[in-house]
């Protein structure tokens, strides 16, 4: 029986949202004999723990038939391997900063400048682009410093919530480019494999669609039931079932959260009445 190899991140930003993906797609690990490894028992798939860095690489070179990893490395490995699926999560932007108290002219600033980075082929890119002039220092790791202890004037990194920005008194002037958690695939996966993966990715997309919809029910006279149906977006449409009390319907239906409150508030002006809200496991359009 052939296995679909997912490399993922050992231990970082990643790890722990994509076990908690594979757990959702009710894939069950358990520790192989050797650490770096794991299987499964009810799905053919075996995870490989890996640095985020080296996962592009693996992909690439068939080690790994796919990987979970930031699309930041895709980008800067740019190794022959295809995105698969975005998985929304590790969203992040890629940007250059400069210390807080520069007068900043606009992108010609950077002409001459040297600008520390872990990403340097990505800026590279940005810097040609824009026709700029400007000197790339490559670091592997704690780039906000570099500014402070005299390596550049500024630096191109990862900013997420812009915390790290503040706290070492630069700010931020460019954004270059927005990442998030993707899925590689190498090229040319094998007829089996390839089916293990859309099936891989079909259990995916239930757990994402159920993400964030409520599956909701209420009672309404009905007489309302028109204006109430109306409000509720449902799947296709929502389920009317009549209810023993003579002149009432129970409603279902599926609600999204973002809009949650404001159809819940409006439910309420139209009549309904005895809402109650389950939350979705799985969700198969
Ligand atoms: O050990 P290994 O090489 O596997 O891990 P790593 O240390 O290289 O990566 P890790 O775990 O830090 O990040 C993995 C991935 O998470 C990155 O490649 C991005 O795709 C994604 N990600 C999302 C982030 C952030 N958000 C993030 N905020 N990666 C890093 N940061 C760092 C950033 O480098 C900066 O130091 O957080 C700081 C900025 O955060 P804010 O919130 O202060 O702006
Ligand atoms: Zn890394």
């Amino acid at each position: 029986m052939e296995n679909l190899k997912l490399a993922i991140q050992k231990s970082g930003r990643l790890s722990e949202k994509s076990l908690e993906l594979i757990a959702g797609c009710d894939i069950k690990l358990t520790q192989g004999t050797r650490k770096l490894i794991a299987v499964s028992s009810d799905f053919p798939l075996e995870v490989l723990y890996l640095r985020d860095d080296d996962i592009p690489q693996y992909v690439a070179d068939g080690v790994a038939d796919i990987g979970i990893v930031g699309e930041n490395e895709v980008m800067e490995k740019e190794k022959n391997v295809a995105i698969v699926k975005r998985l929304g999560f590790a969203k992040c932007r890629l940007s250059l900063a400069i210390p807080k108290n520069e007068n900043y002219h606009g992108i010609r600033w950077f002409d001459n400048k040297r600008i520390a980075t872990s990403y340097p082929r990505i800026l590279q890119k940005f810097l040609n682009q824009n026709n700029i002039q400007a000197k790339i220092e490559e670091i592997s790791g704690s780039v906000e410093i570099a500014p402070g202890i005299g390596l550049s004037e500024s630096i191109f990194d990862i900013v997420s919530s812009g915390s790290t920005l503040i706290s070492n008194r630069l700010k931020e002037v460019e954004t270059v480019c927005s990442s998030e958690a993707v899925i590689i695939s190498t090229l040319g996966l094998s007829a089996i494999r390839q089916k293990l993966l859309d099936q891989l990715l079909f259990r995916i997309d239930t757990v994402q669609h159920s993400k964030g919809n409520k599956y909701i029910l209420l009672n309404a006279p009905n007489d309302k039931l028109e204006s109430i149906i109306e409000i509720l977006p449902g799947m296709k449409s929502p389920t009317v079932m009549p209810l023993y009390q003579k002149g009432w319907s129970s409603v279902h239906s599926v609600v999204n959260e973002k809009e949650f409150w404001v159809i819940i508030d409006k439910l309420k002006e139209c009549g309904a009445e005895g809402i109650l809200v389950i939350p979705i496991e799985k969700m198969i359009l």
